[in-house]
């Protein structure tokens, strides 16, 4: 079997982006990861850990994670079901058939998807792989920044990181590179769409919240309730977590403007990151004292997603009316 399933993705350098920040901007490529995300990165380390005796795995996801998820079991040779919402688009549903996953629709959003899959675990003794909350899947996301690490080569140190925030997953991994690479002072701006804001709800409160609904189009980030650990980085002084929201119209804008400017297509869950900079949030907050002035590149975490297409892209432009 593959030692990992994950590639090392391209950094590149954008100077649209950067011109716009007004530093220099790395783009760290996981859209260009097999199965179309950095979830491969956490999933293809979490079932080499648990699931290489396994009858099969169950994930419940919005979509990425299944994908990763289907595409390693694929390799493994395990079967795969796939648990999702009826929110995720149809393209979904046929891209994880495409990987002989059998796909349930189950529930109206990721939550309810999820209590579905942890019941098939519990009653057909399947593996359950979880799309963001677990220390395999950090640890799996961690490798992102070590390879960014040696791409920049020594003395080079990012200014602040960029990322998105779904249920928290992928911004613990982060933090876990970041401290394995000894950059625990690297801010980070951690991204959410309006309606899908766990995380910045949980900031707002001083606790952990639950979302009452999920009405973001970005569906991948929409898990109700963020993971306890990504919370609990957002309360230590040892980290700088900035968190921020951004409109589904932002979002889907920035998604348009990555297409144009970087011929890269990619989902509004990392619309909500690039938006950051097309909307200039990030100068405002360094205007606003918020983020310290950038003593290095901003590097963005191009998390990717593959729950988009032409026709899905011009769906969501009709019903964000932009
Ligand atoms: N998507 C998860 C959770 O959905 C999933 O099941 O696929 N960018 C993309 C393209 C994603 O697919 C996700 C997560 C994120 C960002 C956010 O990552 P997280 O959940 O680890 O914060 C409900």
């Amino acid at each position: 079997m593959a030692e990992h399933f994950h590639l090392n993705t391209p950094l590149l350098e954008s100077v649209s982006m950067s011109k716009r920040v007004g530093a220099t901007v790395y783009l760290k490529m996981e859209n260009s990861q097999p199965s179309g995300s950095f979830k491969i990165r956490g999933i293809g380390h979490l079932c080499q850990q648990l699931a290489t005796q396994s009858k099969g795995v169950v994930c419940s996801s919005g979509g990425n994670a299944g994908m990763a998820a289907a595409y390693v079991a694929r390799k493994m040779g395990v079967p795969a079901t796939i648990i999702v919402p009826s929110s995720s688009p149809q393209l979904v549903v046929q891209r994880l058939q495409d990987e002989a996953a059998t796909v349930k629709i189950v529930g109206k959003v990721w939550d309810d998807a999820n209590a579905e899959a942890l019941r098939l675990a519990e009653t057909e003794g399947l593996t359950y792989v979880p799309p963001f909350d677990h220390p395999l899947l950090w640890q799996g996301h961690a490798t992102m920044i070590t390879e960014v690490a040696a791409s920049l080569g020594p003395g080079v140190k990012p200014g602040a990181v960029l990322v998105s925030v779904g249920g928290g997953g992928l911004l613990c991994g982060v933090i876990q590179g970041l401290k394995d690479t000894g950059w625990s002072d690297v801010p980070i701006i951690a991204m959410e769409t309006v309606g899908a804001d766990c995380l910045n709800a949980a900031v707002k409160a001083g606790k952990v919240v639950t979302l009452d609904d999920i009405t973001s189009e970005a569906k991948c980030l929409g898990a109700k309730t963020v993971c306890a650990k990504a919370f609990e980085y957002s309360q230590r002084s040892e980290f700088t977590i900035i968190s921020e929201i951004v409109t589904d119209q932002e979002a889907l804008q920035a998604v348009e403007t990555f297409l144009d400017e970087e011929r890269v297509l990619v989902e509004m869950a990392c619309g909500a990151a690039l938006a950051a900079v097309y909307t200039g949030l990030i100068r405002r907050l360094q205007k606003e004292g918020r983020l310290p002035s950038l003593l290095g590149p901003l590097l963005v975490i191009v998390c990717g997603g593959s729950s988009v297409d032409m026709k899905q892209l011009a769906t969501l432009k009709h019903k964000l009316q932009t």
